[in-house]
């Protein structure tokens, strides 16, 4: 019986001993990447230099799914998984300076967790190393739209998982969040304001992850302006943004006037009539405007992480628009002060030559139409 239990001990202690070497291993021999999703990612790995060159890579988390062979030579697609089908490649060229890393492209969630890379140079050496890789999908944009009395902050195509906060509401709701097949995550929080908030200056949005990424966009309260020049320049304002990655405006939500590329402003076909000038600060200035340009002109500008939206409304009431009321005005009392002088006119022509000649009403009619005639253009050309 004892000597049993000293078996068992030596056995016990034995598989501690291998357990406490491998636990050891693994942490030694994990090396950590992080990548982006849909960018390509090199999973590091060396090997000995040798005659018989074999190299494995396998994903240990995905079911020890073959990754990418490499012996005899060549690279060896026979076995490899499907999941990895055309997104994997080794450095073929410098294997023989024992470099053996992967590369990995069009990454997605699902290939996250541990790797094996497992090299062979000759028969009977052999040597694994682990990477433990973690890729994440950052916040790109924040959108945040108000309609009516509701705001509306939203996120796109994130992991892991975000969250949400308005800086500025004094109500808070749970934010909605969906995941698709590509375990991406979309986030959503429609807030309903209440009067204290309905007023406020500005809506302010982040949506931020553990893997640190986060972007902020922040709605200020449309402007409204009352113009009567054909000429106006709307501010995109506090434009300090450094650096300065993006700037837009837009005209009523969708239509792009301009766009800032590269320290420029590329200006919409449309646009070009009415575009003046866009000042280094963004500021729009509009030429040539009629009431037919009357709507909200939006200026989204960006650096890396912060978004800011400013809208004005603009009503455009300009004097030479052909319909404005100092034209109807004018029109309406001009018209029938020519046309009474044209009446008295032929009215006076018609008496005189009645007392003078008496003559048919052939005659008359016909000089009638002549005397109206230039009357009538005269009156248009004013
Ligand atoms: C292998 O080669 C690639 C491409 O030149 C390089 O990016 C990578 O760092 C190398 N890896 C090792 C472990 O030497
Ligand atoms: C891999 O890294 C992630 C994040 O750093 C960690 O949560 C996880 O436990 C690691 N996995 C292994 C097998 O080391
Ligand atoms: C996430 O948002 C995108 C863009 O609006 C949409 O195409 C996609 O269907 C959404 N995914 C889920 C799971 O709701
Ligand atoms: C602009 O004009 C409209 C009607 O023409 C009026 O309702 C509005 O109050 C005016 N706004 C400003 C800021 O003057
Ligand atoms: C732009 O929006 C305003 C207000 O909604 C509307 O009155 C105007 O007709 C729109 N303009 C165009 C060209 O769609
Ligand atoms: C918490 C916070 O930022 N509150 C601000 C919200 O916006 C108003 C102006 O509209 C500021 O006065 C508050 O300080």
């Amino acid at each position: 019986m004892k000597h049993t239990s000293d078996d068992k001990m030596v056995g016990n202690s034995l598989a501690l001993l291998l357990l406490l070497c491998s636990v050891w291993t693994f942490t030694r021999a994990d090396h950590d990447v992080s990548c982006v999703f849909m960018t390509r990612c090199i999973l590091p790995c060396r090997l000995q230099p040798g005659p018989e060159t074999i190299i494995h890579w396998i994903h240990v988390s995905g079911g020890n799914a073959a990754v990418h062979s490499f012996y005899k030579d060549k690279d060896q697609f026979s076995r490899q998984n499907l999941r990895f089908k055309d997104r994997t490649s080794l450095f073929n060229n410098q294997i023989a300076k024992g470099n053996a890393s992967l590369q990995l492209t069009s990454l997605q969630i699902l290939d996250q967790g541990r790797y094996k890379c497992y090299t062979s140079t000759k028969p009977g050496v052999s040597k694994e190393s682990f990477i433990n890789v973690t890729v994440d999908a950052p916040v790109h944009k924040v959108n945040v739209v108000k309609e009516e009395n509701v705001v509306t902050c939203s996120s796109e195509g994130i992991y892991p998982e975000p969250e949400l906060t308005w800086s500025n509401l004094t109500q808070q709701h749970k934010p909605t969040v969906q995941q698709d097949y590509q375990l991406l995550y979309n986030i959503s929080s429609s807030v309903t304001l209440t009067d204290t908030d309905d007023n406020l200056d500005y809506y302010s949005c982040s949506v931020t992850t553990h893997g640190g990424s986060s972007c902020k966009t922040t709605l200020f309260k449309t402007t409204y302006m009352n113009v009567s020049e054909s000429e106006n320049t709307v501010t995109c304002r506090a434009v300090n943004i450094k650096p300065l990655s993006h700037l837009t405006w837009t005209f009523n939500f969708s239509e792009i006037i301009t766009k800032r590329h590269d320290d420029q402003y590329t200006v919409t076909q449309p646009w070009h009539q009415w575009v003046k000038d866009v000042s280094e600060s963004g500021s729009l200035t509009l030429r040539d405007l009629s009431a037919d340009q009357t709507g909200t002109y939006t200026c989204e500008v960006s650096g890396a992480q912060e978004t800011f939206i400013y809208s004005t409304f603009l009503r455009i009431q300009t004097e030479n628009s052909p319909i404005s009321t100092g034209n109807i005005i004018a029109i309406a009392i001009v018209i029938p002060i020519l046309v009474a002088i044209c009446v008295t006119g032929v009215v006076l022509f018609v008496r005189h030559r009645r007392t003078r000649q008496n003559t048919d009403d052939v005659t008359i009619r016909e000089t009638k139409g002549m005397e109206l005639r230039p009357m009538m253009n005269g009156q248009n050309g004013s």
